[in-house]
């Protein structure tokens, strides 16, 4: 099976065999990194990625060649629709944009489920972890990253009581990178905390067995701390907690990544803080990875607002290192986790670390000035570790509250997250193992019976599931409604009915968002805007988001709601789209064959604006393509049009019309026809007509060679007269 550019990726071909399918590739894989300075057309680059075969580049990339560099750092898009058959298209959209690691959140704290589940059961905020869901994703995953022509790393979380049958689980189906740290299931899951380092141990211990790539989880604290910033101390605590844990248990450095987010936002004084966080990070963690993040903590409904942030967070990833540029920002802000807003992230980190490309070469950090910030950084840590070596140990300080408390270290608000060594969720379950314990499988933690001249643990059963993957259970679905056949029956019923509807996550799911902004205050405005969507016949209206323009003179409103119609994909008409010539070929022809024309608007029409604007060069009109014109002014008659086009021997007339009424348009069009045969010129000169309520095809039939309506640019102008004077040389 092979994806081709043109075709929607085939669910029912993505299930078909699953129980057979095998990941064709374990472990993590970073972008090839091209030596530096490469060139990519007329520009050098210092810190890209080889380019992929299939791809969409950045809006403006029009203007240079359609070039689409890749940089050097692997971009994540977090996706989660709650429907992996949905979620593998939006994966596909994510690649072709430069997302190379794909993390699939689960259901809304899978970590309180505490046992694998199986089948591809809907999710809510997030897909459940099923093998299934899995394996399907891992295939399709596949077929994109020949598509584009890079790997993909697939990513999800291990937590959870279930941590460590995940971990096999991911080991298993060819799970690239995860979220580790004990820390988590602790403080935020709740988990007794001698569980959660016993289980932390063996989950790493196998996730270590494919070369999986390890996230921590400290920026949890960053996003549940009341002020972000009070907690960086912690932060480098928690990440060296989760880091030398994770070597002990004989993960490699290289594959254990940090998960840093710079902890606070304007209106703080955001760029300084957040730099000294981050050289500090890099400082003590050198030769580890490290994954940005966008701050969630500070983001609110507003787009832009978590657009802005997004920058400057990758500002300092650019300015000091990073290795993973995760997007993920708008989705969390405004808990709408749709295809646009995920291409919008993804967008936005690849704009930024290709715009800031090679800033070092220019760009230093003041090494004096920013010292004395980070060693005070560095010593409110080690102070921190000092404190929790000194109370006895890292579970005794647990139980102090040491934790997420909003104090800046060494201060201590003493509003901490308290959990006690031996109490809370799974308590009392660790027991040691016995001097005949006995595990037949490879890659198991800590001590292990083994009869003497057996190696691998996995020979005394004819091979574990990691070493005989045939040895694997593969259970199909087991909910006979929520599943993915029967749901895919209602999408596919969609797609042959050949009628659609707007989606924002899954196919057709019928959600639109509208924005309008009224002259009201706050909430009038949204009951205005609540009131104009039930006019206009939706359902499900829900505001998403209002920005206060001013306390009373204006408010502006984005709903979201859904469209309760189809639309009959046959019925549609597309209009015709003129074929263009470039700017250098209408350039390089003008060059050589001047064009002259005369423009006015016509009869007693005084609508200047939209020929001015076919005509000056400020918005991209005809001058800019070297075409000289002649302009007569407003309201010119047509006898004079005609007459000066004579005189100055032009090749063209565009002669705008906005006025319309009486069909005097129509009428001007055939009279400036008929004086230009009169005169004898008409074989020799080109007429067009403009104007908001001209088509082509009318103008066509009443004398004009061309008519351009709303619109019209002048490269289509420039364009048409280009390609009407080449036929005419012909003649
Ligand atoms: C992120 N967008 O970091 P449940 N383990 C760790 C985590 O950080 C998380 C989970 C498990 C963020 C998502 N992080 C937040 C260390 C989640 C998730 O099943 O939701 O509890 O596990 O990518």
């Amino acid at each position: 099976m092979k994806l081709t550019s043109n075709e929607k990726i085939d669910v029912k071909e993505i299930l078909k065999d699953l129980d057979k399918y095998r990941p064709r590739r374990k472990g993590w894989t970073w972008r090839k990194n091209l030596t530096s300075p490469h060139r990519i057309g007329e520009y050098e680059y210092y810190q890209i990625s080889g380019p992929l075969k299939n791809s969409i580049p950045l809006p403006a990339a029009k203007y240079f060649d359609n070039i689409d560099p890749q940089p050097d750092v692997v971009i994540t898009a977090e996706i989660a629709s709650g429907r992996f058959e949905d979620d593998i298209r939006r994966m596909r959209m994510a690649a072709w944009h430069g997302a190379d690691h794909i993390m699939v959140i689960r259901t809304l704290g899978q970590s309180h489920i505490d046992g694998l589940i199986e089948g591809t059961p809907e999710g809510v905020g997030g897909i459940p972890i099923t093998r299934k869901q899995i394996r399907a994703t891992r295939k399709a995953l596949d077929l994109i990253e020949d598509e584009v022509g890079r790997p993909i790393n697939f990513h999800s979380y291990v937590s959870g009581v279930a941590g460590p049958e995940i971990a096999v689980l991911f080991a298993e189906e060819g799970v690239n990178g995860a979220h580790q740290d004990p820390q988590y299931n602790i403080l935020y899951r709740g988990i007794n905390p001698i569980r959660s380092f016993v289980d932390a141990a063996v989950a790493k211990r196998i996730m270590s067995s494919v070369d999986m790539l390890q996230i921590d989880g400290a920026h949890n604290a960053n996003a549940s701390a009341r002020v972000a910033w009070k907690v960086m101390p912690e932060l480098l605590v928690q990440h060296a907690i989760n880091c030398a844990f994770s070597l002990k248990v004989g993960m490699k450095k290289n594959l254990i990544a940090l998960s840093t987010v710079p902890p606070t936002v304007s209106p703080t004084p955001e760029f300084r803080m957040n730099l000294v966080y981050a050289v500090t990070l890099r400082e003590l963690f050198k030769g580890f990875r490290f994954r940005a993040q966008m701050n969630t903590r500070y983001i609110e409904s507003d787009l832009f607002d978590a657009t802005r942030i997004h920058v400057l967070n990758t500002l300092i990833s650019r300015l000091t290192s990073a290795d993973l540029q995760s997007t993920i920002t708008p989705d969390e802000g405004r808990n709408v986790p749709w295809h646009i807003n995920s291409i919008r992230g993804i967008e936005t980190a690849k704009h930024t670390l290709i715009a800031l490309d090679g800033m070092k070469e220019f760009v230093k950090i003041d090494e004096n000035k920013i010292r004395k910030h980070v060693r005070e950084l560095k010593m409110r840590a080690i102070l921190f570790m000092e404190e929790i070596l000194e109370v006895g140990g890292y579970f005794e300080a647990l139980e102090k509250g040491f934790f997420v408390d909003n104090g800046y270290y060494p201060e201590r608000v003493g509003d901490g997250i308290v959990r006690k060594k031996n109490g809370e969720i799974a308590a009392g379950t660790v027991v040691p193992r016995d001097k005949d314990y006995l595990a037949p499988v490879c890659y198991h933690f800590g001590y292990n019976n083994l009869p003497e001249g057996i190696e691998k643990p996995c020979d005394l059963i004819g091979g574990c599931t990691l070493c005989n993957p045939d040895k694997i259970q593969y259970i199909d679905e087991l909910d006979p409604e929520d599943n993915v056949e029967k749901r895919y029956e209602k999408t596919l019923k969609m797609i042959k009915s050949n009628e659609v509807k707007p989606e924002v996550e899954w196919f057709g799911d019928g959600w639109i968002q509208l924005d309008m902004t009224f002259p009201l205050k706050e909430e009038l405005a949204e009951a205005a805007a609540l009131e104009v969507a039930r006019k206009l016949g939706l359902e499900d209206v829900q505001v998403v988001h209002r920005t206060v323009l001013h306390p009373v003179e204006g408010t502006y409103i984005e709903l979201k709601a859904r469209v309760p119609f189809r639309v009959k994909v046959d019925e549609l008409k597309i209009p015709e789209k003129p074929e263009l010539l470039s700017e250098d070929e209408i350039i390089e022809f003008v060059k050589k064959n001047p064009i002259m024309v005369v423009a006015g608007t016509v009869g007693n029409d005084e609508h200047s604006v939209g020929l001015r604007e076919i005509l000056d060069i400020k918005h991209g009109g005809i001058e800019k393509y070297g075409i000289k014109y002649v302009y007569l002014g407003t309201s010119v008659p047509l006898e004079k049009m005609i007459d000066a086009a004579i005189e100055t021997n032009s090749d063209a007339i565009l002669a705008s019309m906005i006025i319309t009424h009486n069909d005097v348009h129509i009428e001007n069009m055939r009279k400036l026809h008929q004086i230009a045969i009169e005169k004898g010129i008409r074989d020799k000169i080109i007429l067009v007509a403009g104007g908001t309520q001209i088509t082509n095809d009318m103008a066509k039939a009443n004398g004009m060679d061309a008519g351009f309506g709303r619109g019209t640019k002048g490269i289509h102008v420039a364009s048409f007269l280009v390609k009407k004077k080449m036929e005419l040389q012909k003649e």
